[in-house]
């Protein structure tokens, strides 16, 4: 037999809310993004037409939710049986995980509910057990796909690999499923869905492994350099955490050849990237040397016009000096977020002793400065202490600046 040629995608989050979060996308922005989401999809499938593989795998979070709304599962589902006659296997992830009332059931109310709303077609295999199912697949018989769900209720600490089916030694294994890879390289918080290990799926004995979860792509590898799987990546940035995002995956399989990460080709979908920069300000004491250090972050992250840029900024702010980058990113960026987390530079030492009560000749400032630093030595909770600091830097901003900056 020939080689097997495979198209990967997964973790789209079809009808996530786009406006939410740090980003704070406003609602016409959010419209845009939400149908270059789609895009995405409807690239995918075109290049499917294009390509002709012999299977297409998509590994969990195509939907944000197993019950999406009506529009975006017709949408979708539109769009996968547009890739027929390519066979198309999906088995749901953490966010559209399996259950009843889900749109991978063709039973549940919201499918049924459609009217004449498209149905998945009759080349498209959803897995909808908890357990390992293995089809083999329609048009090339020595291929087959053993395929899991996740379920919407189960726990996620389960080990996914523990209770598989070795894989047959004749013909080509493939294998799919949502799970986390422990120690993939810079995974988010969400590691604890499903986890395996790269060594517990080279015992499997599959010939390669289509994961979906984590959203940034790379390859599972073993010891050996050969590859045993990968994630796509999401192909769509849909949030903050959505760090260097926005592929698929395509790649080709020979029988009885290791696979080695040359023969992974990861394809960019998404046209804008969110950037997120942290920039400390602490020593920049004018608002043009603030400017140049922002210049030169925004330089180092190769940001084009077209990206979404949400810039923190740290440390502490020197006093009298008001920088407002927003409206400068704003006329660069498609979208820029600014969360301001700066103290002002106030120098005010709350833990040293304090020293005799400023007498008559003191300034308002040095009498309050003195009196909060009295009120935080004797607060006994560390909620206090937080709530004098903060009242500390609002008066100072009233006695020096003659204003509040609300922070
Ligand atoms: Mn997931």
């Amino acid at each position: 037999m020939d080689r097997c040629r495979i198209a990967q995608l997964s973790d789209l989050h079809l009808g996530a809310n786009l406006a939410g979060g740090k980003l704070a996308l406003p609602q016409a922005k959010a419209d845009r993004r939400r149908s270059e989401q789609r895009q995405c999809l409807s690239r995918f499938a075109s290049h499917v037409r294009e390509t002709r593989p012999d299977v297409v795998l998509m590994p969990g979070d195509l939907f944000d939710s197993g019950e999406p709304d009506v529009d975006d599962l017709n949408f979708a589902i539109n769009a996968v049986n547009s890739m027929s006659p390519a066979a198309v296997f999906i088995a749901p992830g953490n966010h559209d995980g399996y259950s009843p009332s889900s749109c991978y059931n063709a039973q549940s109310a919201l499918y049924q509910s459609r009217g004449g709303g498209p149905k998945w077609g009759s080349h498209v295999r959803i897995f909808t057990a908890q357990h390992f199912e293995t089809v083999r697949a329609p048009h090339r018989s020595v291929v087959s796909v053993t395929g899991a769900a996740f379920h919407r209720h189960s726990p996620t600490d389960r080990r996914v690999l523990a209770d598989i089916p070795r894989a047959a030694p004749d013909g080509l294994q493939l294998l799919m499923f949502h799970g986390a890879l422990e120690a993939y390289p810079r995974a988010g918080a969400d590691k604890a869905v499903l986890p395996f290990t790269a060594s517990e799926l080279a015992r499997t004995g599959y010939a390669y492994a289509a994961v979906g979860h984590y959203h940034r792509g790379g390859a599972i590898v073993a010891d050996t350099a050969r590859v045993l799987g990968a994630y796509a990546g999401a192909p769509f940035a849909a949030s903050l955490s959505d760090q260097g995002v926005g592929t698929w995956l395509d790649l080709e399989l020979f029988p009885k050849t290791p696979l080695r990460t040359e023969a992974l080709h990861w394809h960019r979908v998404d046209d804008r990237t969110i950037h997120r920069i942290e920039m400390d300000v602490t020593g920049l004491t004018d608002t043009t040397a603030l400017a140049g250090r922002l210049d030169e972050l925004l330089a180092s992250q190769q940001a084009t016009s077209r990206d979404l840029v949400c810039l923190r900024l740290t440390g502490r702010l020197a006093r009298g000096i008001g920088f407002r980058p927003e409206t400068v990113l704003a006329d660069r960026f498609f979208h820029a977020a600014v969360d301001d987390a700066t103290e002002p530079d106030y120098a005010i030492d709350f833990e040293a002793p304090l020293p005799d009560e400023p007498g008559l000749a003191a300034t308002s400032e040095e009498v309050f400065r003195w009196k909060m630093r009295k009120l935080y030595q004797e607060a006994e909770t560390d909620e206090e202490r937080a709530r004098i600091k903060e009242a500390v830097f609002y008066g100072l901003d009233a006695l020096t600046l003659g204003e509040i900056h609300l922070r």
